[in-house]
């Protein structure tokens, strides 16, 4: 995110049928009604508010196996991956308020395929340059056959790495506009403390780079933020997608969200990731989902928000301590 020439695309998805808790749908505009445009217009931060994908609900949507509403979540990312395609043509950076974490099979191929299109690349089919951080207390990498819950939210990765697609039955319905973009060395996570058995063999199978909160807790978050990137993106030359769910957070003060789990990262941890981020100059999109203002009472609803609101706008550029003055700015005279 080169803060001159780009501008912060925000867009909301509604998507609540990767999961069981319809009340995240409610996410993205409790976020705006937090007040998250007016910080990052106070913080001198350029955007424009790209409306809300309104997911199209398919009518008869059985599950395929165990998986849940396989049609309608993959429809709806394919509305997303569109989104995303026309804000990054725009010189926006797409920022998507959620919504489960499904969606983020919709932002990040929509992503890998603007960056095929802006390296004139034709095969669809090619791995897109684009680098993923995934920030999670969970690794969302369930394959529709390994997922015990049925819910999509919880297998987003699987379908987005290549060496994956062995494992991704090709019938599942809806998902046929979709095709793998990442290879299993172009994602990292931070965070993680609430994995699947499966998920942990497959991560170690691919020589995944993940730091779980152990090691937030033995070397600290910037070591952590730093090594990960250090692994996907070497060189710093390729675009970067933050992928941000909400319940990476610690629940003491991301109590609103569907899965939320003990012992997660304090605010301070996440907006010191969201800052590295941004101080690489590579941020090119952001997910900030699973945030569920249906859950939790009124005081643990406002802090949700507000740490939303918080990790988007660290993640654009605001400082810690202080939205940023203006140049010509003066103090009151007596
Ligand atoms: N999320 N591993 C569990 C599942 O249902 O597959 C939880 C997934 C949580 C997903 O928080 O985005
Ligand atoms: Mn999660
Ligand atoms: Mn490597
Ligand atoms: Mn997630």
């Amino acid at each position: 995110l080169s803060p001159n020439t780009k501008i912060a695309g925000v867009f909301g998805a509604l998507m609540n049928r990767g999961q069981g808790k319809e009340g995240v749908r409610d996410g993205p505009n409790a976020i705006r009604e937090a007040g998250l445009l007016t910080l990052l217009k106070d913080c001198g931060i350029s955007f424009r508010d790209y409306g809300d994908v309104e997911i199209q609900a398919i009518a008869s949507d059985d599950p395929w196996k165990k998986v849940k509403y396989s049609r309608t979540v993959a429809g709806g990312c394919k509305q997303i991956a569109d989104k995303v395609q026309t804000i990054i043509r725009e010189n926006g950076v797409p920022i998507m308020l959620g919504g489960d974490h499904a969606s983020a099979i919709g932002s990040i191929s929509g992503h890998g395929l603007s960056q095929l299109e802006i390296h004139g690349i034709k095969d669809p089919a090619a791995t897109a340059p684009l680098a993923v951080l995934w920030i999670d207390a969970h690794a969302d990498i369930n394959t529709p056959l390994t997922t015990a819950t049925g819910n999509l939210h919880g297998c987003p990765v699987s379908f987005l790495l290549k060496e994956m697609s062995p494992y991704i039955p090709r019938d599942i319905p809806g998902f046929e506009w979709q095709q793998p973009c990442l290879t299993a060395d172009r994602i990292a996570y931070i965070g993680l403390r609430a994995l699947d058995p499966d998920e942990l063999f497959v991560m170690d199978k691919l020589k995944i780079k993940y730091f779980p909160m152990q090691d937030v807790d033995k070397l600290g978050v910037q070591k952590c933020v730093e090594l990960a990137l250090q692994h996907i993106n070497p060189n710093n030359d390729l675009p970067l997608h933050l992928s941000f769910d909400i319940d990476a957070l610690d629940p003491s003060v991301a109590f609103s969200t569907g899965t939320p789990a003990m012992g997660g990262l304090t605010l301070r941890e996440g907006l010191q990731i969201v800052e590295y981020v941004r101080s690489t100059g590579q941020l090119s999109a952001m997910d900030l989902v699973e945030v569920n203002p249906t859950l939790g009472n009124g005081y643990q609803r406002a802090k949700t928000m507000e740490a939303a609101c918080a990790i988007i706008a660290g993640a654009l550029g605001k400082p810690r301590q202080a939205i940023p003055y203006k140049l010509d700015f003066d103090l009151p005279r007596p």
